[in-house]
């Protein structure tokens, strides 16, 4: 099967509700075409401002317009986020993605540092990632120059539920930033979040529109909601593994070559549920003991189900296969 851009939402829809285990078959069978199978990509994360942002992002522990209890951190030095970037290094992470609390990146000493982030780590040899809210195409290019592999910037969800979700940003902002990352010749990752209330309508919608960009996203982050006190969506129900699967093949198998992220919510997920979504086409995980503000399983867990499932962490900077 060629990689296609001119899915229709039919076409979406039919092999998102085709029957679990033909759909995790299918999704497998074009995975082995396009990917090693047995290589997960292992990524870290590291907020590198934390809290107070102005957005209301109703699923988020760092809106301002929520009472969360998390930990308000101006922006890290340089040195700080390059020793833990060598100990994710060590670790055996081959990329390093530096999170922000912004709306959007100004023109400041604050991205200066941001870029001086970027040069070191990508020094280092790691894949250096960014995720820092909207971007206009002269910081895109900045970041670029700066060494910045790729940049992180979700749809989160389908247009049409994004109002319910989200009232200090429009989708086409979202939109219009992932173009400025494109021109800029960075990586783009792109993906959403599972769990917000959404239908599968929704869900069929988002991976639509992912999978009809001029290009694909080369990585889709797949989250489940890590519901957080206090916001908006702190009672919501936790997604099931099978949502999960569903979510995960239907983007793998729309989207061939892009690596597909397990990302939050693996926590609660046990290794046979976890093997399940690697089976379904993920091929990548965020490891280390947090993602930004919540807890993410333990280095030693990891280790022992890639042991278990005899997983190989993927090197960096490998180009795509086909
Ligand atoms: N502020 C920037 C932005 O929104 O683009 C970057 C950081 S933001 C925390 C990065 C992404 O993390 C969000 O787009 C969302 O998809 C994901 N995320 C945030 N909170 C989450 C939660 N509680 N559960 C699952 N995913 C979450
Ligand atoms: C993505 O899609 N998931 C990551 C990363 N991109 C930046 C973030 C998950 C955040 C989970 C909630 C938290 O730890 O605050
Ligand atoms: Fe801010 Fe990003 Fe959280 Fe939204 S998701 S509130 S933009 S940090």
């Amino acid at each position: 099967m060629s990689i296609r851009n001119n899915w229709t939402h039919a076409e979406v829809a039919k092999i998102y509700n085709s029957p679990l285990l033909e759909l995790i078959y299918q999704a497998q069978t074009i995975h082995r075409q396009y990917n090693n199978p047995q290589e997960v990509q292992v990524c870290t994360l590291l907020s590198i401002k934390t809290g107070g942002c102005s957005e209301d992002c109703a699923y988020c522990s760092q809106s301002v317009k929520y009472q969360t209890g998390v930990q308000v951190h101006k922006l890290l030095d340089v040195q700080e986020v390059l020793t833990k970037a060598q100990e994710a290094k060590h670790a055996g992470s081959t990329r390093f993605c530096m999170g922000a609390a912004w709306r959007e990146v100004r023109d400041n000493r604050d991205f200066d540092r941001v870029l001086d982030m970027v040069k070191g780590v990508n020094d280092m040899g790691l894949e250096v990632c960014c995720t820092l809210g909207m971007l206009t195409d002269t910081q895109a290019e900045k970041l670029k120059e700066a060494g910045l592999y790729a940049y992180n910037h979700n749809l989160d969800t389908s247009e049409a539920h994004y109002d319910s979700v989200i009232s200090t940003r429009k989708y086409e902002d979202r939109l219009h930033t992932l173009e400025n990352v494109r021109k800029a010749g960075i990586s783009v990752c792109c993906g959403g979040i599972i769990g917000l209330g959404e239908t599968d309508q929704d869900r069929i919608s988002m991976i639509h529109t992912l999978a009809t960009l001029p290009a694909h996203p080369e990585s889709v982050p797949v989250n489940a909601l890590v519901a957080i006190e206090g916001t908006p969506l702190e009672n919501q129900k936790r997604v099931s593994v099978w949502d999960m699967v569903r979510m995960i093949a239907t983007v793998r198998i729309t989207m061939p070559q892009a690596m597909v992220r397990l990302s939050a919510g693996r926590l609660e997920m046990p290794t046979v549920e976890q093997a399940i979504c690697f089976l379904a086409g993920a091929n990548s995980i965020f490891a280390g003991d947090k993602l930004l503000t919540t807890p993410n399983p333990a280095f030693n867990d990891d280790k022992a189900m890639f042991e278990l499932l005899e997983l190989q962490p993927r090197e960096s900077f490998k180009e795509y296969v086909n």
